[in-house]
């Protein structure tokens, strides 16, 4: 069928609306419309040409909100008219990291999600006969979209798609980094780093979770009054500050926080998030994307004296298993999500959402296809 997709033809260049091609779901395989997506930071971060696993041209986004419309040969667990959220972490409930019970990266399409198809090793996306690349496994940045059975979140019908696409990726990545990755406990203190849609929600995990103090760090002061609406309790402007960060939160609180959350990708923030942790059992947990090739550094003593560093990815949430949970969340207004949509706009002023993000106007813009 023909669609109409924003491809990222190469890199640094904005997207063009375009005419594409889309093959039907095979085997295993669903077709969705797409009826909202959110333009997360990694959208951003891979178009930059940054993202080692860029590959072009492409069709991007990965916060999706969608219907079936059709399924392949042998697909059981969702029909026609089911509403899901794509997942760019499967779930196929059978792999090794599925059964392990220890993380939620499971691996069963990796290798061709990591090279832009589709499982059988092609992609669905084609302009003139010429193949357009899948993204993170979702490419919601299309009217249509066709992903595996095991990509998909079936969820409440009764959830708006044009909020819950958020839980595609930034708003259940802050949640999950607290409940899942740090644990956080009742009467913690916290800090997070950066305060665009996953900080912000590690803000809100962190008050589920009853932390008793929560520092939100950025360099622009305009995301603190959401963040203190959400729950911060101090916050931080680093570039206010002649002491390096981690020295004037230890200073607040007494030795160093329990939990840190990095949530920018800045490689010396990282750093400042490790080492602003409580000597003998602070844990700081990395979310944010650095650039392609950075590493990042701090004292092996820093370890050696009780603290911890944890990475997390989407939250360490079990897409099809445990997602729908998180939905309902928001249905049970437990968390907020309508307040991330900083703007509405159509899929023609999709290269807005960018430029707002880019001038750190936006927490998230929303995208009607
Ligand atoms: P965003 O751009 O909306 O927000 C980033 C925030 O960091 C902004 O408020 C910005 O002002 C602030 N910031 C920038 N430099 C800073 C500094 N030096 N000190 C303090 N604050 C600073 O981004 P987002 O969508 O919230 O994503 C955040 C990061 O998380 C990105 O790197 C993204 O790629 C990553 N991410 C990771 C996962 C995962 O599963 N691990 C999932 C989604 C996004
Ligand atoms: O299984 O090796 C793997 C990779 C899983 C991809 C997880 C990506 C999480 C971080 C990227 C930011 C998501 C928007
Ligand atoms: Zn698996
Ligand atoms: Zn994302």
């Amino acid at each position: 069928m023909k669609i109409r997709a924003a491809v990222a033809w190469e890199a640094k260049k904005p997207l063009v609306i375009e005419d594409v091609e889309l093959e039907g779901p095979k085997k295993g395989e669903v077709l969705l419309k797409m009826v909202a997506t959110g333009v997360c930071h990694t959208d951003a971060y891979t178009l930059s040409g940054a993202d080692p696993e860029g590959i072009f041209p492409s069709i991007l986004g990965h916060e999706g909100g969608a219907v079936v419309m059709e399924v392949g040969e042998g697909v059981t667990s969702v029909a026609v008219g089911d509403h899901v959220i794509p997942l760019y972490t499967p779930e196929c409930g059978k792999c090794k990291f599925c059964t392990s019970g220890k993380t939620n990266l499971c691996q069963a399409i990796r290798a061709t999600q990591g090279k832009g198809l589709m499982p059988d090793g092609t992609s669905r996306f084609s302009k003139n006969g010429k193949p357009i690349y899948h993204y993170m496994g979702t490419s919601t940045f299309a009217e249509y979209t066709v992903l595996p059975e095991i990509a998909v979140a079936k969820i409440n019908k009764a959830a708006p798609l044009d909020k819950v696409c958020l839980l595609g990726c930034g708003v259940t990545t802050g949640l999950g980094a607290v409940f899942n990755t740090a644990k956080v406990e009742p009467g913690s203190t916290v800090a997070v780093f950066g305060l665009g849609g996953i900080g912000l929600s590690v803000i809100q995990g962190a008050v589920i979770a009853k932390a008793e103090r929560i520092i939100a760090v950025d360099i622009n002061e305009s995301k603190f009054e959401f963040a203190r609406q959400l729950g911060a309790t101090d916050c931080v402007n680093p570039k206010k500050h002649d002491a390096p960060i981690q020295n004037v939160i230890v200073d607040m609180t007494d030795g160093g926080v329990d939990y840190s959350f990095e949530c920018v990708g800045n490689v010396e923030l990282m750093r400042s998030a490790l080492e602003c942790c409580h000597k003998g059992w602070g844990e700081s947990i990395i979310i944010g994307v650095a650039g392609a090739g950075q590493e990042i550094a701090t004292r092996p003593f820093q370890l050696v004296t009780g603290r911890v560093w944890r990475g997390t990815a989407f939250g360490g949430v079990k897409g099809r298993s445990e997602l729908p949970g998180y939905v309902d969340m928001y249905m049970r207004k437990e968390i907020n999500v309508d307040d991330m949509v900083t703007f509405n706009l159509p899929f023609e002023k999709i290269n807005e959402a960018f430029d707002l993000m880019h001038e750190g106007k936006s927490i998230r813009s929303v995208i009607s296809l």
